[in-house]
């Protein structure tokens, strides 16, 4: 994905090994003149115009290097899709933002990440000219790169990119891509795929909570706010190990969520909103029934942020005790 390392390096290479072989045939100690080497064979597109500016312009650093100022809404500058965007904080009030088109419903993947040798630790904010979408995110904690997933509707959408700490510099250097993504794909501890159907509302309420038996996973969005989104599991007779485990922020998500467990009588038995097995945002809850009892999970986003970028899935485990 790092393709503007990996365009200047080669560029950079052909043009010494250019230098190298001229000073070559120019050093031919010894030996009678030579005739100068004939310049090399024109380009047969029969458009001589592009081939003569693509052979005398300085490569690209990626496919769309960004064109300053652009630190409004109003001049960001174009990033095709599937194309690498690059640029950098210069000044430390820079803002910098870009804006990709999406033409059908489909799940997009946005991504922007220090580039090679790059110091600069960037933010993410993405909004939509419907304002369907407004999500932030800060970077995936010690990593200098911020991934986000959602699914998109056809709209104008802005990524606005500045670098977390307001430093800047030459060496505060990032790249951005927009890549159209299939549906998302989850992987259990395990490393298996997991098996996941939509939520679907309404299950604001217990009345209207979603049955979950042992092995379901559920992909539920935030995309009102303050939704909330309701589970039950009924559990079979005897001591049953229980964990609800969510997916978020940590595979592109811009939610924050916290997991609640009730009792049949709707009491809180318990709740968690960090201290998941891998990322701080996204919790698991485990409890430990004596069986034969109806539990409720309640899902909520803590920032009641209601948009498509906010959403989670849920995998749910009911195992007998041994
Ligand atoms: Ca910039
Ligand atoms: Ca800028
Ligand atoms: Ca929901
Ligand atoms: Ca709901």
């Amino acid at each position: 994905m790092r393709s503007s390392s990996a365009h200047r390096h080669p560029a950079l290479r052909t043009v010494l090994a250019v230098a190298v072989a001229g000073l070559t045939s120019a050093c031919s100690c010894g030996e009678p003149s030579l005739p100068p080497p004939p310049p090399p064979p024109p380009e047969t597109t029969g458009d001589t115009s592009i081939a003569e500016t693509g052979d005398t312009g300085p490569p690209l650093p990626c496919d769309a290097p960004e064109v300053e100022p652009n630190d409004t809404f109003q001049t960001p500058t174009m990033l095709p899709l599937d194309q690498v965007g690059c640029g950098g904080f210069e000044v430390e009030t820079d803002f910098d933002h870009w804006e990709f088109t999406v033409d059908a419903p489909t799940w997009v993947t946005v991504r922007a990440y220090a580039d090679a040798g790059s110091t600069a630790n960037v933010a993410v904010l993405m909004t939509s000219t419907s304002g369907d979408i407004a999500a932030g995110r800060d970077g995936d904690f010690e990593a200098q790169d911020v991934t986000m997933l959602f699914p998109a509707l056809p709209d104008r959408y802005t990524v606005n990119i500045r670098e977390e700490t307001t430093q800047a510099g030459a060496s505060y250097t990032y790249e951005v891509v927009a890549t159209i993504a299939k549906s998302p794909v989850f992987f259990d501890e395990d490393g298996e795929v997991i098996d996941w159907v939509e939520e679907s509302e309404p299950n604001d309420d217990e009345v209207t909570a979603i049955p979950l038996r042992d092995g379901d996973a559920v992909l539920g969005f935030s995309d009102e706010p303050s939704d909330a989104d309701w589970y039950t599991v009924t559990v079979p007779p005897g001591r049953h190990s229980l964990s609800f485990d969510v997916q978020a922020y940590l595979v592109g998500s811009a939610g924050d969520y916290r997991l609640t467990l009730l009792d049949e009588n709707l009491e809180v038995i318990k709740t968690n909103e960090s201290a998941g097995p891998v990322t701080e945002k996204d919790p698991r809850l485990n409890y430990a029934s004596d069986g034969n009892e109806v539990l409720y999970l309640l899902v909520i986003e803590e920032a009641s942020l209601g948009n498509p970028a906010v959403w989670y899935l849920l995998d749910t485990r009911v195992e007998a005790d041994q």
